[in-house]
């Protein structure tokens, strides 16, 4: 059995799929894909996922993307993998169907409105010292229509109408989820589950340095007790150590996620 995870650094999307293999212990090879020199756009990784977006999961050679498939792909295969306290799925079909309603949220109401503001704040830099030339043909090899317009609105700016809107979508999702987990200790019941891993990796994590004005740290008690307890588990802990080549201190992988 041989398990590649092709990542970026030990954040949103990539964060997200990592911390499964490493909570589940799994034997895995970490490839890392340079973002900044847009090595996802490259000839050698869109032989492997022709989005050309990280992450990228290689099971024997059968190619899985998108990380809530991924995470999920994950359980279905190692099915006895599991977390010392249980598997990262909830068991009944309950269970599953709310761990499922709260990824859906994350992945269709969340995730892309954290993003534009990620991308606003440091892929605009990134891209204004580009060449124009230069741009335009790393334009040329982004597959996606959609993700070709986001890097160039990027360069452009994004209109402040849509950042606003962002900033609400945002804000209702941290009010949806600081009332969720004032009802239960995890997103999806009592049990900690990919729903967790995902709004952690996408929001959770960083929000409060994103957006010091919106006082999370101070106004959602409930947010910040859940993010300790991830934040403490040494599996988040591990994936969050993993190679970041933007900071000095390489690391890489190897094993069962243990750091060479
Ligand atoms: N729906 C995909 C989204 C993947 C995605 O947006 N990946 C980002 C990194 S967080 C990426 O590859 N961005 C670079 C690009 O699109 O050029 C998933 O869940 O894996």
């Amino acid at each position: 059995m041989a398990l590649k995870y092709y990542h970026a650094e030990p954040l949103a999307n990539s964060l997200k799929s990592l911390i499964p293999l490493v909570e589940k212990g799994l034997d895995f090879e970490g490839i890392y894909v340079d973002l900044h020199k847009f090595e996802q756009h490259s000839d050698w990784f869109t032989a492997s996922n022709p989005e050309g977006q990280v992450p990228v999961l290689d099971h024997d050679g059968t190619i899985i993307t998108h990380t809530t498939v991924i995470n999920e792909y994950l359980e279905d295969a190692f099915p006895d993998a599991n977390p010392a306290d249980g598997p990262l799925r909830p068991c009944d079909a309950v269970g599953t169907a709310r761990m499922r309603y709260w990824n859906k949220f994350v992945d269709e109401q969340v995730m892309n409105y954290v993003s534009m503001h990620g991308w606003h704040r440091l892929i605009r830099v990134i891209t204004r010292s580009i060449e124009d030339d230069k741009f335009e043909e790393l334009m040329s090899h982004v597959p996606l229509p959609d993700q070709r317009k986001k890097w160039m609105t990027a360069r452009s700016g994004f209109e402040q109408k849509d950042l606003d809107h962002a900033m609400e979508k945002i804000e209702y999702a941290l009010a949806k989820v600081e009332a969720q987990l004032g009802e239960t200790r995890y997103l999806a019941g009592d049990a900690y589950t990919l729903a967790d891993i995902n709004f952690y990796s996408h929001c959770g994590l960083m929000v409060n340095r994103m957006f010091p004005d919106l006082e999370v740290d101070t106004r959602l008690p409930n947010l910040v007790r859940w993010r300790e307890t991830i934040s403490d588990r040494p599996a988040v802990q591990k994936a969050l150590a993993a190679e970041d080549r933007t900071q000095p201190g390489l690391r890489t992988w190897s094993g069962d996620g243990r750091e060479e």
